[in-house]
């Protein structure tokens, strides 16, 4: 079977995870968002594609969800002596040798695609992992900051600010003249399923559909696309996800994310038992949906997940 997966960092790996556990004898491509990437002291950063190489290859922070396992930070404070920031940022001494690799290859000419396969030529991921595009795309959030309205870079937003302050607008800077990378609308055209697992709908689902062509391709591809709730309880599971749903006007609820996506998109969507009462109005627009245990608590638990996205793509194949 093949299987294309939409992912931002964190809930996209973890997800991924469990989706590997579930079928192991299939043939997984991920699309990655890479609207989260920064350029910081010379180097290209691409948070959400490492995160998901670092998951699968065995070297996240287990516990932090982004970031490599066992780091120690003496490079940052090298350069904080110098008084080269930004200090928020915390850029770790092992992770530093991926960016310095990438940004090589980069210089060297070759495309992002390229770079990230060499990539996880040391990780070996167990997925074929493309980035959404070649071409740049970042992030931007609109913001009031001392009474200016600026936009800021995503990553000031959520990690500087941690989004503490309201979001009025979300801009993937780039993408309206972004190529899919090689690869992606291949792989979503030869596709069984297309899968959007919980990954935040705005800045990492939301970032990749963004790039012309991949909505479309998805749409039609004539298979069925399943997609699992980031929002439980109506609040995400982790981090912010619902400051920037209010910057689209999109309420922080299971039911309102399916009906953002929409029946022209999304065939299946799985909510939470605790939302349970959600199912009736997803199914009321179209769109197949069950109430299942969606926390990833560990691998186990997450490939049921993934078994029940599955198999609610049987049901509306
Ligand atoms: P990021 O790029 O690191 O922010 O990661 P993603 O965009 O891939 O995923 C972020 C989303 O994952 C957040 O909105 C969380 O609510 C969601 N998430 C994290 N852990 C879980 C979980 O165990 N269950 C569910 N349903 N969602 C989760
Ligand atoms: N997230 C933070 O909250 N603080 C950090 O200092 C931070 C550093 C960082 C470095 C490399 C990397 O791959 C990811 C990093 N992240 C950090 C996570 C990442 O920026 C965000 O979680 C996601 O992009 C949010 O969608
Ligand atoms: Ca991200």
């Amino acid at each position: 079977m093949r299987i294309v997966v939409l992912a931002g960092g964190i809930g996209g790996a973890r997800f991924l995870r469990g989706l590997k556990r579930a079928a192991p004898d299939a043939d997984i491509t991920v699309v990655g968002n890479t609207g989260d990437d920064i350029h910081l002291f010379g180097l290209k950063v691409c948070p959400d594609l490492d995160t998901v190489m670092y998951t699968l290859g065995g070297g996240i922070d287990e516990e932090q969800g982004w970031g490599r396992a066992d780091e120690t930070f003496q490079v940052k404070s090298e350069l904080a002596a110098y008084g080269v920031g930004p200090e928020w940022f915390g850029l770790g001494d092992r992770d530093f040798a991926t960016h310095i690799v990438r940004t090589q290859m980069l210089g060297a000419g070759y495309p992002l695609s390229a770079v990230t396969e060499a990539l996880c030529d040391r990780w070996q991921p167990g997925v074929r992992l493309l980035p959404m595009s070649d071409d740049r795309v970042e992030t931007h959030v609109v913001v009031d900051v001392e009474g200016e309205r600026r936009a800021v870079h995503f990553q000031e937003y959520w990690v500087k600010l941690r989004a503490s302050v309201d979001a009025h607008a979300v801009v993937p800077v780039g993408a309206e003249q972004a190529k899919p990378a090689p690869g992606v609308l291949e792989a979503i055209a030869e596709a069984d399923v297309v899968l959007f697992p919980p990954s935040n709908p705005v800045v990492s689902i939301g970032t990749i559909l963004a790039v012309p062509g991949i909505r479309e391709a998805i749409a039609e591809a004539g298979v069925p696309v399943v997609g699992l709730s980031p929002i439980v309880g109506n609040a995400p599971v982790r981090g912010m996800a619902d400051k920037v749903l209010a910057a689209v006007g999109v309420e922080a609820t299971a039911a309102a994310v399916a009906a953002h996506y929409g029946s022209g998109l999304l065939d299946g969507w799985l909510v939470d038992t605790v939302d349970a009462d959600a199912v009736a109005e997803v199914e009321a627009a179209g769109i197949r949906c069950r109430a299942v245990p969606l926390m990833m608590t560990d691998v186990e638990a997450t490939a049921a997940m993934a078994r029940e996205a599955l198999d609610l793509a049987e049901e509306v194949r």
